[in-house]
């Protein structure tokens, strides 16, 4: 076990947290994001429980009365951000609170996900137990609202409406859905994300442009989400969201079990995006999951590392799983052996892969940490080898950075990243898994 690395990861994680919340980062990311809160409450669960649920609670005070689950929840007026509150003006929509402020998008939905670890690592069971008997209606709710208003055919699949919903940002994945929308014309706003890290590494300025486009669409919309499915140029089913939204249902139905809540509509809609996934996201030419374009209404050909993410929630068959071990063992993600580290965001075969830009080819230590989990899942012990150690020791070597080049490990983005800090604690101890009592 590396006593200094943890020591090193908690202080990161310290120089974060605000008392309320965890930073994801104290410059570039000053509030509290919401799939990132799930992320770091993971690693708090192995050495500071309370501030797991803490996370978590605080996140859920920016939940809207329909169960929308705000992508950020900005809890302190301090921080240049751009876009703030007074850009999002969610309190058009009378669901949405006023205090704390919010942003009127979504994250995926990795929370029920992360509320069940912490169940299943804590040592205090009961106080455990209670703590998810008072998170369930809203972890329910915020499920609920995905399924009723991002689900308008009842496939089981649901939609995210902007690229920032995905988590992914500027995936290259987005690039042929936004070139629907025109936007010319210099920039009528302040980028603080320029000022603070390499401006090459980060969206362009038109991306940023579309980026506002779709908030100003949802703003003349007031939120409301029938008329804004009616005119959004992006609508996208997306692998990571949906998958992450089937292992959250499964986690849910163990919690509702636990606190003797019915679990079985949870299995059920768990089991129809499991279904739906494999039915209409898969691409069996490549052997990897793709997105859906539900305006153009065809398949995104677009090969990244969410593609694979469907192992995490045992999605795949196991002839499908070794379909996908074979593509992630290729010139295109890293081949085992060869000098790269542990799996890069887009294809590197690909037009536009780049070592630097932000989502558009470095490796990201949560998109691995899921990957992880889900080769172990599978029994794929040695790739799954090399991805952790791709995530112990890209911190080791370089910092907790945001991303990574995955050739030369070096760290971009922002430095002292939060959930880079909190996966590694996780991957830590849990090889010294003993520390999980047994359920
Ligand atoms: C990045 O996204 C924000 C917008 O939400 C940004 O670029 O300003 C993404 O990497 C996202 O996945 C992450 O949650 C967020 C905070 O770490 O930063």
């Amino acid at each position: 076990m590396d006593e200094a690395l943890i020591k090193a990861a908690l202080a990161v994680l310290d120089a974060n947290w605000t008392g309320r919340f965890t930073r994801p980062s104290a410059r570039l990311y000053p509030h509290q994001w919401s799939w990132d809160a799930a992320f770091i409450a993971i690693g708090y669960a192995h050495v500071l429980p309370e501030r797991a649920e803490q996370e978590l609670r605080s996140l859920f005070a920016g939940q809207w009365r329909n169960g929308l689950l705000p992508h950020i929840v900005f809890h302190e007026p301090s921080g240049d951000y751009f876009p703030g509150p007074e850009v999002w003006e969610v309190t058009c929509n009378p669901d949405a609170p006023s205090n704390p402020p919010t942003s009127g998008i979504v994250q995926p939905p990795n929370h029920a996900i992360t509320a069940w670890r912490l169940y299943r690592h804590a040592r205090d069971r009961a106080s455990a137990r209670r703590f998810l008997a008072a998170l369930y209606p809203r972890l329910k709710a915020w499920h609920d609202y995905l399924y009723r208003e991002r689900d308008p055919f009842h496939e089981g699949l649901v939609y995210i409406r902007h690229p920032w919903e995905s988590g992914m940002d500027n995936a290259p994945l987005w690039d042929q859905p936004l070139s629907r929308i025109a936007a010319d014309g210099p920039l009528p706003f302040q980028r603080v994300d320029k000022q603070v890290v390499n401006p090459a590494d980060r969206p362009t300025d038109t991306d940023y442009a579309r980026y506002l486009h779709l908030v100003a669409l949802f703003k003349a919309c007031r939120y409301e989400e029938a008329r804004i499915r009616e005119r959004c140029p992006f609508l996208i089913q997306d692998v990571l969201f949906n998958t992450l939204l089937c292992q959250a249902e499964r986690d849910l139905a163990e919690i509702a079990r636990v606190i003797g809540e019915d679990p079985e509509p949870h299995e059920t809609r768990a089991s129809l995006t499991a279904a739906a996934i494999n039915r209409k996201l898969w691409d069996d030419a490549h052997g990897l999951y793709v997105d859906y374009d539900l305006v153009a209404e065809r398949p995104l050909d677009v090969h990244v590392v969410a593609g694979f993410i469907p192992l995490f929630a045992g999605i795949p068959s196991p002839a499908q799983a070794r379909r996908m071990c074979a593509y992630l063992d290729s010139r295109s993600f890293c081949r085992l052996g060869d000098r790269c580290y542990a799996v890069p965001s887009y294809d590197k075969q690909a037009r536009g892969f780049s070592r630097q830009r932000y989502w558009r080819g470095p490796v990201w230590i949560n998109m691995n940490w899921l990957l992880y989990q889900g080769l172990q899942r599978y029994g794929e012990r040695e790739y799954a080898a090399w991805v952790r150690n791709a995530i112990i020791d890209l911190p080791r070597r370089y910092g907790f950075y945001e991303y990574y080049d995955p050739e030369a490990g070096c760290g971009h983005g922002a430095d002292r990243f939060s959930w880079t800090a909190a996966l590694l604690l996780d991957v830590l101890y849990t090889c010294r898994s003993e520390t999980v009592p047994p359920s």
